[in-house]
């Protein structure tokens, strides 16, 4: 990055300094990863300088020549690769996704019905604070309070009551599985089409490790820079009969030019994403967050649900008389960076709610096994014992920088 050292000093040492972040910490975010320099070359091209209204061969602006390839190629990839009829490369990330889907298919006050936010939703699924909850009449379904796990029973009646135009399964917080034939009966009974939202598992959709929500639901959107491993962007797929519906309502109902560059490396990401190196991946993951699981299950950690089948974790630090916040920070302290989190009938805000999230997609990127997830287990369990324990969180960080520098993590590469 010679020239942006030169034209914008400031600029390029942020940067730089947040690689370095990237490179020594423990990222557990569950909705963070690390891309291949392939997919950040590709972010980083000469196609940011296109504007392409339109979709390929149907274009308002000429010059399209190599855009429509790449666009097409994308669009290809993502089929094969999810069984999808039709897709739409085009959203700038989830929640204009999410909000095309809408545009799609309903108006103002129509009713959606989708996963509450403080148990695990996502904004765009109808919070009221959102444009999701304040444009449509949005109700929710909540988690069993003994349990933590869906109750498809009360989903059920939920929907028979409210009648939603759209029926959504997915979430940014739930630990577990989605069984999508059990959605479609519930969207097929109250007439709902059924949207997936897969932001969160689409990674692991793609590598086998999750099952997939084809070919039950009528639309899906998901991220393509969580567990997916792309740029940040995102695609909406869905069945041929709502296709035009879906291309007009994001050009032009919801969004002008494309963002080509993203496109591109949206392409270069479902590429890597048809590989057995991949598939190998999104199984490891699976398998890392099961030994970070049961590590924390084996000190006394209160996890959501009892435990996890995909990439998260989610925990309730009620027990530990730390709230989610407090233990955040001092894990940042640390080395290992999560968000604190709001659980399911929390009492607390959720600006200092009573858990924290976890998801193991980043370092598994980097090559952690189980090994290094029951590692990562232990000092999660030493700083949150004694969140105020400065001294240990400096000596915790120092030994999360030796484990790290054993694990280049891809895309950085070239800092080690
Ligand atoms: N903000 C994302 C997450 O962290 O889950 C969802 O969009």
């Amino acid at each position: 990055m010679h020239s942006l050292q030169q034209r914008d000093p400031e600029i390029f040492s942020l940067i730089q300094q947040e690689e370095v972040r990237q490179k020594e910490k423990i990222r557990l975010i569950a909705s963070e990863n690390y891309v291949s320099k392939a997919v950040m070359e590709a972010t980083g091209s000469v196609l940011t300088n296109k504007y392409s209204e339109g979709y390929p061969g149907k274009r308002y602006y000429e010059g399209q020549q190599f855009i429509d390839q790449v666009e097409s190629l994308a669009i290809q990839r993502a089929k094969e690769l999810f069984g999808a009829e039709h897709v739409n490369v085009q959203p700038y990330s989830g929640s204009p996704a999410n909000l095309a889907v809408y545009l799609a298919f309903l108006n103002p006050g129509d009713t959606i019905l989708g996963m509450a936010l403080p148990h695990g939703g996502h904004l765009t699924h109808g919070a009221k604070v959102s444009i999701s909850g304040k444009y449509f009449h949005a109700e929710s379904y909540a988690l069993d309070e003994q349990t933590g796990l869906l109750n498809y029973d009360t989903i059920q009646e939920k929907a028979m009551d409210c009648k939603p135009k759209i029926l959504i399964a997915g979430h940014s917080a739930y630990p577990r599985v989605l069984d999508f034939a059990r959605f479609r009966e519930i969207a097929d009974a109250c007439g709902a089409l059924l949207l997936v939202d897969m932001a969160h598992f689409s990674g692991l959709v793609a590598g086998g490790a999750h099952p997939s929500p084809f070919p039950y639901a009528d639309i899906v959107t998901t991220t393509t820079h969580k567990s997916l491993r792309g740029p940040r962007g995102a695609m909406i797929l869905c069945k041929e009969a709502h296709a035009a519906a879906i291309d007009k309502a994001v050009f032009p109902g919801l969004q002008g030019g494309p963002h080509n560059n993203t496109t591109a490396a949206i392409a270069v990401a479902l590429k890597e994403a048809s590989t057995d190196t991949f598939r190998n991946y999104a199984a490891q993951i699976v398998t890392n967050a099961r030994a970070l699981a049961d590590t924390l299950l084996g000190k006394g950690f209160n996890l959501v649900t009892g435990g996890t089948d995909n990439h998260l974790m989610l925990i309730d630090l009620t027990s530990k008389e730390v709230t989610g916040k407090i233990a955040a920070k001092a894990l940042d302290a640390a080395g290992i960076v999560l968000n604190y989190n709001a659980v399911p009938y929390d009492k607390r805000k959720p600006f200092d709610p009573s858990g924290i999230r976890l998801g193991s997609a980043a370092v598994t990127s980097r090559g952690f096994k189980e090994a290094e997830m029951v590692q990562i287990g232990l000092w999660i369990d030493a700083v949150i014992s004694n969140p105020t324990n400065t001294a240990q969180q400096a000596e915790i960080a120092a030994a999360v920088k030796e484990l790290c520098s054993r694990f280049p993590a891809p895309g950085l590469e070239h800092l080690m």
